[in-house]
């Protein structure tokens, strides 16, 4: 039986967390190993390509950028789409929701009018920018997922984004009927729903411990 990947980070969401979440929706088992230290991450870093985390062992490689990894667990359990063409639109979208959550990934590291500034911002994007794109495609083809009537790699990344938008603008869905729906229809993916309940290998939302603890490893 091949191992189970190895997942290099820190105990927190990052940049790791779309990765965490799609082995999980491919029912895919991994382990992470976590580093606490500065001292810890320059160790690490003899066996990083750009010095740099996440990093996947997966198939006999040490995977690092995040979007490689990504597009390589996608591929490999199917979620890619057929063709090339559902490919480039899942890597649209795919890219489309990274970009929101990357906004709100580094909001809680931000300070004073930065700060406030960019809780409006994802308000704004996620209600005017995001959300009615992502509700205009499933009302085009009025199919149960984004590409190819068939789970991928954007119908997890959408829901993660949704649900991190939601833990900071709770009614961001509220004008979208048929993204609300899909929320509840990927929620219920037993996969996903296992990695949504209790107990998973899901990462609690940042908090200041959390952003204190990160700040010391990276600067
Ligand atoms: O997407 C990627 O994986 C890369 N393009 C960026 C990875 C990255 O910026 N990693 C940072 C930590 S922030 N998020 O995980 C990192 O490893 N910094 C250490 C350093 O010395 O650059």
């Amino acid at each position: 039986m091949a191992s189970k990947p190895i997942l290099h980070y820190v105990n927190g969401r990052g940049r790791m967390e779309s990765i965490r979440w799609l082995l999980a929706a491919a029912g895919v088992e991994f382990e992470e190993k976590f580093f606490e230290t500065k001292e810890q991450l320059q160790k690490l870093k003899e066996i990083l390509l750009f010095q740099q985390v996440p990093m996947v062992e997966i198939d006999g490689m040490k995977l690092v950028q995040t979007r490689a990894i990504l597009h390589y667990i996608a591929e490999k359990y199917n979620l890619l789409g057929k063709d090339m063409k559902e490919r480039a639109l899942i890597i649209m979208f795919s890219e489309g929701t990274m970009d929101l959550m990357e906004l709100i990934m580094i909001y809680p590291f931000l300070k004073g009018e930065e700060f406030k500034q960019r809780l409006v911002e994802i308000a704004n994007k996620s209600k005017n920018r995001y959300f009615p794109a992502f509700e205009n495609i499933l009302k085009a083809h009025g199919q149960n997922f984004l590409v190819g009537n068939k789970l991928s790699m954007a119908d997890v990344q959408l829901l993660e984004a949704i649900l991190m938008v939601e833990e900071r603008v709770p009614d961001a869905l509220s004008g979208f009927p048929l993204l609300q729906a899909f929320k509840t229809r990927i929620s219920n993916i037993p996969t996903i729903k296992a990695f949504l309940a209790p107990g998973s290998k899901r990462k609690p939302m940042p908090d200041a411990k959390y952003v204190e603890d990160i700040v010391k490893i990276f600067f």
